[in-house]
């Protein structure tokens, strides 16, 4: 019968409690089994409970002996069973770091690195050429004024390259430049001549987007003044550039228009057995630079212009000006 528990058989099963308790806490895998085994020695409905609960039957001055031994036993298993669950823990932590290595000796997936647009790789390559003729390099601003862009450059009232049409206006007489020859009047103003300068740089015309055709393209301009400058010196050093970049290709003058050189003419190289045309170029029209308050009689000049993506797309072989705008990597990172 129940009611009959003896003070011999509550220590007895006291030490067979400990004895499994710290062979299985010792066997614990996890810190799940760990809580199954506490839950099932120490929990409201473990073994220990039921001890404490059958404690009651004993005899009152029996009952202080197990009470006493089952509180050092349920501490006992209790620290057990935390320093078990430490040592799971940092076994854990260790297995982790040991399968996470680094091998830092392994060959590196390398750095992407970016590089120029190709673009801007040829205008530089153009720039560099002309410095190593001894010309400076002059910068200024996209949004320019009608006075910079047209009336100092003798552009009149009336020409096409003044229509709405053609230029991108902005407020009052500002305007998208078309051109970086106001970048070479800006310089004029502040430097007397003699000059050498070459003027890179973004420039706008309202323009159809198609192959050959954008709103937004890129000009090297250059610009020689000083004493007794004649066309024989715009054509040595026309022919020096080219020939520098194109290698020895045979080059022809053709008489053309500008409304800022007088005389004007187009350039054209034989690339792959077709005339290609490359650049225009002339002497300083004298107005221009009577408007710059430099005497004609004393001072002349030549300056030439080029479009930078012309020379890029004959240097790499592209068809389609578009390439150049549309950020595709699969196309910049061939260059
Ligand atoms: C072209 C032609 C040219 C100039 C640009 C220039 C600048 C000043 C004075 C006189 Cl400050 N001329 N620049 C002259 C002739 C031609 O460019 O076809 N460009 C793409």
């Amino acid at each position: 019968m129940s009611s009959s528990v003896t003070l011999q058989q509550l220590k007895d099963e006291l030490e067979l409690l400990e004895v499994e308790a710290e062979k299985d806490i010792d066997k614990a895998k996890d810190g799940e089994s760990l809580e199954k085994l506490r839950v099932s020695f120490l929990g409201k409905k473990g073994r220990l409970s039921a001890v404490l609960g059958s404690m009651g039957k004993l005899a009152s001055d029996e009952r202080p002996v197990i009470g006493q031994r089952a509180n050092v036993l349920k501490s006992q298993l209790n620290r057990l069973i935390a320093e078990r669950l430490q040592i799971l823990n940092s076994k854990a932590l260790d297995d982790l770091v040991e399968a996470e290595t680094l091998d830092v000796t392994a060959p590196s997936s390398g750095i992407p690195l970016g590089h120029r647009h190709p673009l801007i790789a040829t205008s530089e390559q153009i720039v560099d050429l002309f410095c190593g003729l001894g010309y400076k390099i002059a910068e200024g601003p996209e949004i320019e004024n009608d006075y910079y862009n047209f009336t100092a450059l003798n552009i009149p009232k009336d020409h096409p390259a003044r229509d709405m049409q053609d230029t991108f206006y902005l407020e009052g007489d500002l305007l998208l430049r078309t051109h970086t020859s106001p970048v070479q009047i800006r310089y004029l103003e502040e430097n007397s001549p003699p000059v050498r300068i070459v003027s890179p740089g973004r420039v706008f015309r309202r323009d159809a987007v198609d192959a050959t055709h954008s709103p937004v393209f890129h000009q090297v301009e250059v610009l020689a003044i000083d004493e007794g400058l004649d066309f024989s010196h715009l054509r040595g050093t026309v022919m020096a550039f080219l020939k520098a970049f194109f290698g020895d290709l045979p080059v022809r003058f053709r008489a053309s228009y500008f409304p800022f050189t007088e005389p004007s003419a187009e350039v054209d190289v034989q690339w792959r057995g077709k005339w290609l045309e490359v650049m225009g170029c002339g002497m300083v029209d004298p107005s221009v630079l009577e408007g710059l308050g430099l005497d004609p009689e004393r001072w002349s000049g030549f300056a030439a212009g080029l479009g930078v993506e012309r020379f890029c797309m004959v240097q790499h072989e592209i068809d389609d000006i578009r390439r150049f705008y549309t950020s595709d990597l699969r196309f910049l990172e061939q260059f």
